[in-house]
């Protein structure tokens, strides 16, 4: 029998798959429900069709969509459906907040010629969303759907990125919304051109840097999402600055190149004389914004560099700044400290010998006095040992995502979700999911995504039977401690394999090995429960993994 042509749907649905498509988004990520039909009614019939990932929690699909935004850098797509299914993205959509992620969230929402009676699921979702997003606003048109969206999509990919949230009055979804479903993308998809930093604001920073001799240059997660990694590394090597990474700004430098030296954090912020931080907040994880008074030294000049001016720290004292295009003000940096070298009479830069070298060999310091923990042979497992066996099977292209306290923290429950999409992603890279036991309850049902959707990702439950970040702390400010156990020993591999995957439980260190090589040869997901030694409080250090 000859396949019959379907006819393309006309919906506001179809349109606003078609407005989606056209800022290149390949998959969307969502979890059912009536008031959102029309959008996988156009997925479907989309030519070709737009791939449909369903999850079992939806903040499973906004972290996804995060996570794909993260590692592809084109903007993630989530669906979900009114009410609850709205109320559920609210703690990803802040991560997405947090993270500068560009992600769209699209929402079904009841339908306006009842509301206010009570309809099924009928809540008035942007004022829930506008302190976590760009914008989140409802369409209340059918022919209006395509530029709705359009307008989400550019929105979500200016800098500073966002998460952008979109509902649409059921009339607007499934009503008629015309032909032309490009017409959402009238104005073109290119992104818009973003400006530069005000040359003057570079020159001030060349200057600051010629008159240093302990600079830092810290690189940020906006570097990267910003498309400007190679003009930063070109200005390091240039300048011979030492890096710090922070966020997805690591990788940057690849490990072992000599400006890099994160593992050297705190002697190079203690001692530094000028901190200059690009394409990252100066919040918490940057000692908000404070820097030097080491070893008798006074404080540390600092200069903050935002793709945006927005995003600029009104909090503390900055020497210098600059906002804008961040290839653009690496390239002019790059350019501007020589001549602001010679005119501030100094022939080369003068921190290579000494400062660089300094923090370069407290680098190396840090990392082989990690040699013992990552090798070590205690019973029960030490978690560091966790990180020695996986270093050795990683690659070098290899996406690890932590989700926990042993591995890292942030918000609980991002693991699952950002496999998923790291899996798709990235279809032949090694993909990890490091979870700490507690962080595994909030996502591991979503195995079952990874099981239907055929995604194999190696997970490595840290399982030391405790909520460890809050036990310890609990312990030191009370001397005891409540509601900081779970189950110890917890069989969170038998979950995985009752939803179709695969997986073991090690107590032993010298077994961690072999079941991580069984792991990645599975080729179905596959969760290695190691045993963990719960008296171990806090078994790294946070500042350089
Ligand atoms: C959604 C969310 N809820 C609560 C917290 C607070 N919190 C931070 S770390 C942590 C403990 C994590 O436990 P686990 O994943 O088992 O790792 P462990 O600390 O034991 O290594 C908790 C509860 C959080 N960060 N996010
Ligand atoms: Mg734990």
């Amino acid at each position: 029998m000859a396949e019959e042509k379907q006819e393309p749907a006309r919906h506001g649905g179809a349109h606003a798959v078609a407005a989606a498509r056209l800022h290149g988004v390949s998959t969307m990520f969502t979890l059912s429900g009536g008031h959102v039909f029309p959008l996988y009614d156009g997925a479907v019939k989309a030519d070709p069709p737009m791939r449909m990932v369903d999850v079992r929690h939806e903040q499973t699909a906004v972290f996804a969509a995060e996570a794909t935004a993260r590692l592809t850098r084109a903007p993630g797509l989530a669906v979900v459906t009114a009410g609850p299914g709205v109320t559920n993205t609210v703690s990803a959509i802040t991560t997405a907040w947090f993270n500068g992620s560009p992600v769209v969230v699209l929402g079904g929402r009841a339908p306006d010629y009842r509301w206010g009676s009570g309809g099924l699921q009928e809540i008035d979702h942007p004022p829930l969303l506008a302190p976590v997003t760009k914008r989140a606003w409802t369409e209340h048109q059918a022919n209006a759907v395509g530029a709705a969206v359009d307008e989400a999509f550019r929105l979500a990919t200016a800098p500073h990125r966002g998460p952008v949230f979109l509902d649409f009055a059921m009339e607007a979804l499934f009503g008629d919304g015309g032909e032309e479903l490009s017409a959402a993308a009238a104005g073109g998809t290119e992104p818009a051109a973003v400006a530069g930093p005000d040359s003057a604001d570079v020159e001030a920073i060349a200057g600051l840097l010629a008159r240093a001799s302990r600079p830092v240059l810290v690189l940020g997660s906006d570097v990267w999402l910003a498309g400007a990694e190679a003009a930063a590394q070109e200005a390091a090597c240039e300048l011979r600055l030492p890096v710090i990474a922070n966020g997805q700004g690591r990788g940057i430098l690849p490990a072992g190149h000599e400006l890099l030296v994160t593992r050297a954090r705190s002697a190079a912020f203690g001692g530094a004389d000028l901190v200059l931080v690009a394409g990252t907040p100066l919040d918490f994880r940057l000692g908000y914004g404070e820097f030097g008074g080491r070893d008798g030294n006074g404080p540390a000049q600092v200069v903050h560099v935002a793709d945006s001016p927005g995003h600029l720290a009104t909090h503390c004292t900055l020497a210098a700044s600059a906002a804008g295009d961040l290839t653009a003000f690496f390239a002019a940096l790059a350019a501007a400290v020589p001549a602001a070298m010679r005119q501030a009479g100094v022939a080369a830069v003068p921190w290579a010998d000494t400062w660089l070298a300094r923090l370069s060999a407290a680098a190396s310091d840090a990392i082989a006095a990690d040699q013992a923990l990552l090798t070590s042979d205690a019973d029960p497992v030490h978690p560091m040992r966790v990180y020695g066996e996986l270093a050795r099977v990683l690659d070098d292209d290899a996406v690890v995502i932590g989700d926990g306290g042993d591995f890292v923290y942030g918000c609980l429950g991002t693991g699952l979700g950002y496999a998923i999409a790291a899996r798709i992603a990235r279809p032949s890279a090694q993909v990890v999911l490091l979870l700490g036991d507690g962080a595994a309850g909030f996502s591991l049902m979503d195995v079952d995504t990874l099981v239907r959707h055929r995604l194999p990702v190696v997970m490595i439950c840290g399982n030391n039977g405790i909520w460890a970040l809050e036990k310890y702390p609990m312990q030191a400010l009370y001397g005891y401690d409540v509601l900081a156990d779970l189950q110890p020993g917890c069989r969170y591999d038998e979950v995985v394999r009752a939803l179709g995957g695969a997986g073991e439980t090690v107590t032993r260190p010298d077994a961690i090995g072999p079941a991580l090589r069984r792991a990645f040869d599975a080729g179905v997901p596959y969760l290695v429960n190691v045993i963990t030694d719960p008296a171990i409080a806090y078994p790294r250090s946070t500042t350089g993994v």
